[in-house]
Protein backbone atom coordinates (compact mmCIF):
# COMPACT_ATOMS: atom_id res chain seq x y z
CA UNK A 1 0.00 0.00 0.00
CA UNK A 2 3.03 2.46 1.10
CA UNK A 3 4.67 1.46 -1.95
CA UNK A 4 1.77 2.34 -4.41
CA UNK A 5 1.38 5.43 -2.40
CA UNK A 6 4.56 6.77 -3.20
CA UNK A 7 4.37 5.77 -6.62
CA UNK A 8 1.16 7.36 -7.45
CA UNK A 9 2.89 10.84 -5.39
CA UNK A 10 6.07 10.43 -7.87
CA UNK A 11 3.78 10.29 -10.73
CA UNK A 12 1.95 13.39 -9.74
CA UNK A 13 5.49 15.41 -9.27
CA UNK A 14 6.48 14.28 -12.34
CA UNK A 15 3.61 15.77 -13.97
CA UNK A 16 3.55 18.88 -11.90
CA UNK A 17 7.16 19.29 -12.98
CA UNK A 18 6.21 18.68 -16.82
CA UNK A 19 3.57 21.33 -16.55
CA UNK A 20 6.03 24.01 -14.98
CA UNK A 21 8.80 22.90 -17.63
CA UNK A 22 6.03 23.32 -20.22
CA UNK A 23 5.00 26.63 -19.39
CA UNK A 24 8.42 28.48 -19.11
CA UNK A 25 9.48 27.52 -22.46
CA UNK A 26 6.18 28.40 -23.56
CA UNK A 27 7.29 32.06 -22.06
CA UNK A 28 10.74 32.21 -23.38
CA UNK A 29 9.11 31.71 -26.80
CA UNK A 30 6.37 34.09 -26.93
CA UNK A 31 9.33 36.57 -25.81
CA UNK A 32 12.18 35.39 -28.70
CA UNK A 33 9.62 36.54 -30.79
CA UNK A 34 10.03 40.22 -30.27
CA UNK A 35 14.21 39.62 -30.69
CA UNK A 36 15.69 39.84 -34.12
CA UNK A 37 19.70 40.58 -34.43
CA UNK A 38 21.28 42.72 -37.24
CA UNK A 39 23.89 40.56 -39.54
CA UNK A 40 27.33 42.32 -39.80
CA UNK A 41 29.40 42.17 -43.09
CA UNK A 42 32.81 43.39 -43.86
CA UNK A 43 34.36 43.34 -40.40
CA UNK A 44 33.35 43.40 -36.62
CA UNK A 45 35.81 44.51 -33.88
CA UNK A 46 35.11 42.15 -30.31
CA UNK A 47 36.84 43.14 -27.18
CA UNK A 48 37.53 41.00 -24.50
CA UNK A 49 37.16 43.02 -21.38
CA UNK A 50 36.72 41.78 -17.55
CA UNK A 51 37.22 38.14 -18.66
CA UNK A 52 34.48 38.50 -20.99
CA UNK A 53 33.69 38.64 -24.96
CA UNK A 54 32.14 41.96 -25.59
CA UNK A 55 29.45 40.38 -27.22
CA UNK A 56 28.16 37.05 -26.86
CA UNK A 57 26.45 36.09 -30.15
CA UNK A 58 27.15 37.84 -33.32
CA UNK A 59 25.60 37.29 -36.44
CA UNK A 60 27.52 37.97 -39.72
CA UNK A 61 27.26 37.09 -43.18
CA UNK A 62 30.46 35.09 -45.64
CA UNK A 63 33.43 36.78 -45.95
CA UNK A 64 33.50 38.91 -42.67
CA UNK A 65 36.10 39.56 -40.74
CA UNK A 66 35.69 39.53 -36.78
CA UNK A 67 38.87 40.63 -34.58
CA UNK A 68 39.09 39.74 -30.98
CA UNK A 69 40.98 42.41 -28.82
CA UNK A 70 42.16 41.67 -25.37
CA UNK A 71 41.58 44.99 -23.62
CA UNK A 72 42.34 42.86 -19.77
CA UNK A 73 45.46 42.91 -17.66
CA UNK A 74 45.46 38.93 -18.07
CA UNK A 75 45.90 36.58 -21.54
CA UNK A 76 42.70 35.33 -22.85
CA UNK A 77 42.81 32.83 -25.91
CA UNK A 78 40.35 32.70 -28.69
CA UNK A 79 39.90 29.22 -29.18
CA UNK A 80 37.18 27.61 -31.77
CA UNK A 81 35.69 24.56 -30.45
CA UNK A 82 35.20 22.44 -33.58
CA UNK A 83 39.25 23.66 -34.58
CA UNK A 84 38.23 26.20 -37.14
CA UNK A 85 40.25 28.93 -35.17
CA UNK A 86 42.71 29.25 -32.40
CA UNK A 87 44.60 32.75 -31.34
CA UNK A 88 46.86 31.25 -28.73
CA UNK A 89 48.23 32.90 -26.14
CA UNK A 90 46.62 36.88 -26.85
CA UNK A 91 48.31 38.96 -24.22
CA UNK A 92 47.10 42.41 -23.42
CA UNK A 93 46.70 44.96 -25.94
CA UNK A 94 47.59 42.32 -28.87
CA UNK A 95 44.67 41.57 -31.67
CA UNK A 96 43.38 38.05 -33.41
CA UNK A 97 41.37 37.91 -36.51
CA UNK A 98 39.50 34.99 -38.39
CA UNK A 99 37.69 35.67 -41.82
CA UNK A 100 34.79 33.50 -41.96
CA UNK A 101 34.21 31.79 -45.39
CA UNK A 102 31.54 29.26 -44.79
CA UNK A 103 27.65 29.62 -43.21
CA UNK A 104 27.25 27.82 -40.01
CA UNK A 105 27.48 27.93 -35.82
CA UNK A 106 31.07 28.45 -34.28
CA UNK A 107 31.29 28.48 -30.72
CA UNK A 108 34.24 29.60 -28.86
CA UNK A 109 35.90 30.04 -25.77
CA UNK A 110 39.52 31.01 -23.59
CA UNK A 111 41.56 27.81 -22.57
CA UNK A 112 42.20 29.52 -19.17
CA UNK A 113 38.79 30.71 -18.70
CA UNK A 114 36.63 28.16 -19.87
CA UNK A 115 33.31 30.33 -18.42
CA UNK A 116 34.46 32.61 -21.42
CA UNK A 117 32.58 31.69 -24.03
CA UNK A 118 31.03 33.12 -27.38
CA UNK A 119 29.57 32.59 -30.73
CA UNK A 120 29.69 33.43 -34.09
CA UNK A 121 26.92 32.99 -36.75
CA UNK A 122 27.41 32.91 -40.51
CA UNK A 123 24.08 33.16 -42.40
CA UNK A 124 23.45 34.49 -46.02
CA UNK A 125 20.30 36.18 -44.72
CA UNK A 126 20.24 39.93 -44.28
CA UNK A 127 18.41 40.15 -40.68
CA UNK A 128 18.48 37.24 -37.73
CA UNK A 129 15.02 36.43 -36.55
CA UNK A 130 14.69 34.41 -33.34
CA UNK A 131 12.12 32.53 -35.16
CA UNK A 132 14.73 30.78 -36.58
CA UNK A 133 15.05 27.36 -35.51
CA UNK A 134 18.85 27.41 -36.54
CA UNK A 135 19.37 30.43 -33.45
CA UNK A 136 16.76 28.99 -30.80
CA UNK A 137 20.03 27.78 -29.32
CA UNK A 138 21.22 31.21 -28.59
CA UNK A 139 18.03 32.90 -27.32
CA UNK A 140 18.54 31.93 -23.86
CA UNK A 141 21.90 33.91 -23.15
CA UNK A 142 20.33 37.08 -25.01
CA UNK A 143 17.18 36.85 -22.73
CA UNK A 144 19.59 37.01 -19.46
CA UNK A 145 21.86 39.71 -21.19
CA UNK A 146 18.27 41.75 -21.44
CA UNK A 147 17.89 41.38 -17.91
CA UNK A 148 18.31 44.45 -15.25
CA UNK A 149 21.92 43.41 -15.07
CA UNK A 150 23.67 44.66 -11.52
CA UNK A 151 25.16 47.73 -12.89
CA UNK A 152 24.44 50.56 -10.36
CA UNK A 153 21.31 52.51 -10.79
CA UNK A 154 22.05 55.74 -9.47
CA UNK A 155 24.17 57.29 -11.99
CA UNK A 156 27.39 55.64 -9.44
CA UNK A 157 31.02 56.05 -11.00
CA UNK A 158 32.54 52.95 -11.05
CA UNK A 159 36.01 52.93 -9.25
CA UNK A 160 39.20 50.36 -10.52
CA UNK A 161 38.06 48.32 -7.51
CA UNK A 162 34.95 47.60 -9.49
CA UNK A 163 33.32 49.31 -6.76
CA UNK A 164 30.58 52.04 -6.95
CA UNK A 165 30.82 55.39 -5.64
CA UNK A 166 27.53 56.77 -3.84
CA UNK A 167 26.79 59.96 -5.04
CA UNK A 168 25.38 63.06 -1.99
CA UNK A 169 24.09 66.48 -2.70
CA UNK A 170 24.48 69.03 0.22
CA UNK A 171 21.57 70.07 1.61
CA UNK A 172 21.35 72.37 4.65
CA UNK A 173 24.80 71.13 6.19
CA UNK A 174 24.16 67.59 5.75
CA UNK A 175 25.40 65.40 3.02
CA UNK A 176 21.97 63.34 1.33
CA UNK A 177 22.83 59.98 0.30
CA UNK A 178 19.84 57.45 -1.48
CA UNK A 179 19.96 53.52 -1.20
CA UNK A 180 17.41 51.34 -3.21
CA UNK A 181 16.89 47.87 -1.82
CA UNK A 182 15.70 46.04 -5.02
CA UNK A 183 15.76 42.52 -6.86
CA UNK A 184 18.39 42.60 -9.66
CA UNK A 185 20.39 39.60 -12.09
CA UNK A 186 24.48 40.04 -10.86
CA UNK A 187 26.79 38.31 -12.57
CA UNK A 188 29.47 36.85 -10.85
CA UNK A 189 31.56 35.80 -13.25
CA UNK A 190 31.36 35.52 -17.10
CA UNK A 191 28.26 32.78 -17.53
CA UNK A 192 27.55 32.66 -13.61
CA UNK A 193 24.20 35.45 -13.35
CA UNK A 194 22.31 34.52 -9.99
CA UNK A 195 19.44 36.40 -8.63
CA UNK A 196 20.71 39.33 -6.08
CA UNK A 197 18.60 41.74 -3.71
CA UNK A 198 20.96 44.61 -3.74
CA UNK A 199 21.47 48.20 -2.71
CA UNK A 200 21.47 50.65 -5.92
CA UNK A 201 21.71 47.50 -8.37
CA UNK A 202 25.09 46.58 -7.12
CA UNK A 203 26.58 43.65 -5.04
CA UNK A 204 28.35 45.10 -2.54
CA UNK A 205 26.17 48.17 -3.12
CA UNK A 206 27.58 51.38 -3.21
CA UNK A 207 30.46 52.51 -1.58
CA UNK A 208 29.29 55.20 0.95
CA UNK A 209 32.38 57.26 1.89
CA UNK A 210 32.14 60.39 4.15
CA UNK A 211 35.07 62.13 5.87
CA UNK A 212 35.04 62.38 10.06
CA UNK A 213 32.93 65.09 11.45
CA UNK A 214 30.53 65.29 8.52
CA UNK A 215 26.39 65.18 9.10
CA UNK A 216 24.65 62.85 6.87
CA UNK A 217 21.37 61.76 5.94
CA UNK A 218 20.99 58.50 3.99
CA UNK A 219 17.51 57.73 2.72
CA UNK A 220 16.45 54.28 2.02
CA UNK A 221 13.36 52.69 -0.31
CA UNK A 222 12.66 49.79 -0.31
CA UNK A 223 11.46 47.98 -3.36
CA UNK A 224 11.50 44.16 -2.05
CA UNK A 225 9.20 41.94 -1.10
CA UNK A 226 9.59 42.07 2.05
CA UNK A 227 10.64 44.29 5.52
CA UNK A 228 14.14 45.40 5.38
CA UNK A 229 16.05 48.03 7.41
CA UNK A 230 19.87 49.32 7.41
CA UNK A 231 22.39 48.81 10.09
CA UNK A 232 25.08 51.44 9.81
CA UNK A 233 28.21 48.06 11.43
CA UNK A 234 30.73 49.72 13.20
CA UNK A 235 29.57 53.27 13.05
CA UNK A 236 28.61 55.24 16.60
CA UNK A 237 25.09 56.80 15.62
CA UNK A 238 22.47 57.38 18.04
CA UNK A 239 20.18 54.45 19.31
CA UNK A 240 17.10 55.60 16.92
CA UNK A 241 19.40 55.34 14.22
CA UNK A 242 20.69 52.32 14.32
CA UNK A 243 18.64 50.44 11.96
CA UNK A 244 17.75 46.83 14.27
CA UNK A 245 14.14 46.08 12.53
CA UNK A 246 12.08 45.24 15.72
CA UNK A 247 14.35 46.74 17.96
CA UNK A 248 15.52 50.72 17.45
CA UNK A 249 13.02 50.86 14.25
CA UNK A 250 9.94 48.93 12.62
CA UNK A 251 11.11 47.24 9.89
CA UNK A 252 10.95 49.38 6.46
CA UNK A 253 7.91 48.05 4.71
CA UNK A 254 7.85 47.09 0.72
CA UNK A 255 7.26 50.26 -1.06
CA UNK A 256 8.06 52.96 1.80
CA UNK A 257 11.38 54.98 2.83
CA UNK A 258 13.22 55.55 5.98
CA UNK A 259 15.72 58.68 6.82
CA UNK A 260 18.69 57.55 8.81
CA UNK A 261 20.55 60.86 9.99
CA UNK A 262 23.86 61.02 12.41
CA UNK A 263 26.91 62.31 12.44
CA UNK A 264 30.26 60.95 11.89
CA UNK A 265 31.85 60.39 14.94
CA UNK A 266 34.07 57.21 14.21
CA UNK A 267 37.62 57.70 13.73
CA UNK A 268 38.59 57.28 9.42
CA UNK A 269 38.61 53.46 8.64
CA UNK A 270 36.88 51.04 7.37
CA UNK A 271 33.15 50.45 8.58
CA UNK A 272 29.97 49.23 6.54
CA UNK A 273 26.05 48.85 5.79
CA UNK A 274 24.16 45.87 5.75
CA UNK A 275 20.15 45.04 5.99
CA UNK A 276 19.20 43.84 9.61
CA UNK A 277 15.79 43.16 9.40
CA UNK A 278 13.73 41.47 12.31
CA UNK A 279 13.45 38.53 10.07
CA UNK A 280 15.26 36.96 7.02
CA UNK A 281 18.52 38.40 7.86
CA UNK A 282 20.33 35.66 7.02
CA UNK A 283 18.31 35.34 3.18
CA UNK A 284 19.00 39.08 2.74
CA UNK A 285 22.88 39.30 3.33
CA UNK A 286 22.86 35.73 1.49
CA UNK A 287 21.55 37.97 -1.29
CA UNK A 288 23.44 40.64 -1.26
CA UNK A 289 22.12 43.40 0.24
CA UNK A 290 25.49 45.21 1.87
CA UNK A 291 28.05 48.03 0.88
CA UNK A 292 31.16 49.39 2.58
CA UNK A 293 30.93 52.56 4.37
CA UNK A 294 34.62 54.49 4.42
CA UNK A 295 35.29 57.34 6.91
CA UNK A 296 37.91 59.77 5.26
CA UNK A 297 40.05 61.59 8.03
CA UNK A 298 38.48 65.14 8.33
CA UNK A 299 38.53 68.05 6.10
CA UNK A 300 40.43 66.06 3.13
CA UNK A 301 41.11 62.50 2.25
CA UNK A 302 43.70 60.24 3.00
CA UNK A 303 46.33 61.22 0.46
CA UNK A 304 46.30 64.67 2.37
CA UNK A 305 46.38 63.34 5.95
CA UNK A 306 48.56 60.60 4.59
CA UNK A 307 50.98 62.00 2.25
CA UNK A 308 52.01 59.18 -0.17
CA UNK A 309 48.72 57.32 -0.58
CA UNK A 310 48.47 57.59 -4.16
CA UNK A 311 45.82 53.97 -3.91
CA UNK A 312 42.85 53.16 -1.74
CA UNK A 313 40.84 50.26 -2.62
CA UNK A 314 37.91 48.68 -0.59
CA UNK A 315 37.48 45.13 -1.30
CA UNK A 316 34.35 42.72 0.71
CA UNK A 317 35.25 39.35 0.90
CA UNK A 318 32.09 37.27 1.16
CA UNK A 319 30.52 33.36 1.07
CA UNK A 320 27.32 33.73 0.41
CA UNK A 321 25.44 30.35 -1.06
CA UNK A 322 24.09 32.67 -3.68
CA UNK A 323 27.08 34.15 -5.21
CA UNK A 324 30.15 31.81 -3.64
CA UNK A 325 33.01 32.67 -2.73
CA UNK A 326 33.68 36.64 -4.06
CA UNK A 327 35.81 39.80 -3.82
CA UNK A 328 33.25 42.85 -4.20
CA UNK A 329 30.90 40.31 -5.46
CA UNK A 330 32.90 38.77 -7.98
CA UNK A 331 34.61 35.51 -8.43
CA UNK A 332 37.92 35.07 -9.91
CA UNK A 333 38.61 36.07 -13.27
CA UNK A 334 36.16 38.51 -12.83
CA UNK A 335 37.74 40.02 -10.03
CA UNK A 336 38.89 43.45 -10.48
CA UNK A 337 42.68 43.82 -10.96
CA UNK A 338 44.39 46.81 -8.96
CA UNK A 339 46.73 48.89 -11.27
CA UNK A 340 49.35 50.31 -9.13
CA UNK A 341 53.12 52.22 -9.63
CA UNK A 342 56.14 51.23 -8.42
CA UNK A 343 56.88 53.15 -5.74
CA UNK A 344 53.12 54.33 -4.86
CA UNK A 345 51.69 53.60 -0.96
CA UNK A 346 48.09 51.30 -1.44
CA UNK A 347 45.91 51.87 0.92
CA UNK A 348 43.57 48.82 1.84
CA UNK A 349 40.04 48.70 3.31
CA UNK A 350 39.39 45.16 3.86
CA UNK A 351 36.08 43.91 5.08
CA UNK A 352 34.52 40.22 5.29
CA UNK A 353 31.03 40.46 5.02
CA UNK A 354 30.87 36.42 4.80
CA UNK A 355 30.34 34.04 7.34
CA UNK A 356 33.87 32.38 7.25
CA UNK A 357 36.99 33.26 8.44
CA UNK A 358 39.29 34.53 5.38
CA UNK A 359 43.21 34.38 5.96
CA UNK A 360 44.29 36.89 2.89
CA UNK A 361 47.48 36.57 1.41
CA UNK A 362 49.27 38.85 -0.64
CA UNK A 363 51.71 37.97 -2.84
CA UNK A 364 55.78 39.58 -3.27
CA UNK A 365 54.84 42.68 -1.02
CA UNK A 366 54.33 42.84 3.07
CA UNK A 367 51.69 44.91 4.17
CA UNK A 368 50.78 46.49 7.59
CA UNK A 369 47.71 46.16 9.56
CA UNK A 370 46.82 49.75 10.77
CA UNK A 371 43.52 49.82 11.81
CA UNK A 372 40.93 46.95 12.73
CA UNK A 373 37.11 47.98 12.62
CA UNK A 374 38.27 51.79 11.86
CA UNK A 375 40.60 51.82 15.20
CA UNK A 376 43.96 52.35 14.76
CA UNK A 377 46.16 49.71 16.38
CA UNK A 378 48.56 51.04 18.88
CA UNK A 379 51.40 49.77 16.73
CA UNK A 380 50.87 48.83 13.22
CA UNK A 381 51.53 45.09 12.81
CA UNK A 382 53.96 43.80 9.38
CA UNK A 383 52.34 40.89 7.64
CA UNK A 384 51.63 39.25 4.60
CA UNK A 385 48.36 36.87 5.47
CA UNK A 386 45.85 38.45 7.79
CA UNK A 387 42.88 36.13 8.74
CA UNK A 388 39.87 38.29 8.40
CA UNK A 389 36.92 37.57 10.61
CA UNK A 390 33.14 37.65 10.01
CA UNK A 391 31.84 41.47 10.07
CA UNK A 392 35.16 42.54 11.03
CA UNK A 393 37.09 45.10 9.37
CA UNK A 394 40.80 46.44 8.78
CA UNK A 395 42.97 48.75 6.86
CA UNK A 396 46.18 47.75 5.30
CA UNK A 397 48.96 49.76 4.21
CA UNK A 398 51.63 48.91 1.90
CA UNK A 399 54.24 49.98 -0.70
CA UNK A 400 54.32 48.62 -4.25
CA UNK A 401 58.19 47.95 -4.50
CA UNK A 402 58.30 45.50 -6.99
CA UNK A 403 56.82 45.22 -10.75
CA UNK A 404 54.28 42.34 -11.24
CA UNK A 405 50.91 40.85 -11.04
CA UNK A 406 50.88 40.02 -7.46
CA UNK A 407 48.09 38.38 -6.55
CA UNK A 408 46.08 38.91 -3.29
CA UNK A 409 44.16 35.86 -2.21
CA UNK A 410 42.12 33.96 0.56
CA UNK A 411 44.73 30.59 1.51
CA UNK A 412 41.93 28.35 1.85
CA UNK A 413 42.46 26.22 -1.19
CA UNK A 414 38.55 25.40 -1.54
CA UNK A 415 37.72 28.85 -1.61
CA UNK A 416 39.91 29.74 -4.44
CA UNK A 417 39.35 26.57 -6.77
CA UNK A 418 36.30 25.77 -8.56
CA UNK A 419 34.79 22.24 -9.48
CA UNK A 420 37.21 21.93 -12.14
CA UNK A 421 40.49 22.44 -10.14
CA UNK A 422 40.42 25.58 -11.91
CA UNK A 423 41.60 29.14 -10.05
CA UNK A 424 38.16 31.08 -9.30
CA UNK A 425 36.80 32.75 -6.13
CA UNK A 426 38.64 35.12 -3.53
CA UNK A 427 41.35 35.58 -5.97
CA UNK A 428 42.39 39.54 -7.28
CA UNK A 429 45.90 40.54 -7.76
CA UNK A 430 47.75 43.97 -7.53
CA UNK A 431 49.29 45.30 -11.03
CA UNK A 432 52.24 46.95 -10.15
CA UNK A 433 53.95 48.44 -13.34
CA UNK A 434 56.89 51.28 -13.62
CU1 LIG B 1 38.42 31.94 2.26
Amino acid sequence: MQRRFRLFSSLIILILLCVTAGCQSQTAATEDKAVSHTVHSGSVHIDITGSAFSTDVVYVTKGTKVTWENKDEVAHTVTSKSGAFDSKDLQTGKTFSYTFKKNGTYSYYCIYHPDMVGKVVVTDQKQMSMDDPSSMNTSSNDKENAAPLGTGTSGEPKQADSLRLLPYKMENGYKVFHLTAEPVWWQVKPGKKVKAWAFNGSVPGPEIKVNQGDKVKIIVKNNLSEGTTVHWHGLDVPFDQDGSGGISQPDIKPGQTWTYTFTVKSPPGSYMYHSHPMNDMLKQEDMGLFGPFIVEPKGTGWKQVHPGYQDEYTLMVNDSSQFGYTINGLSYPATPVLPAKLGDKILVHLINIGMMDHPMHLHGMHFQEINQDGYPLPAPITMDTINTAPGTTYDLSFTADQIGKWLFHCHITQHVTDSNGMMSGMVTMFNVKK
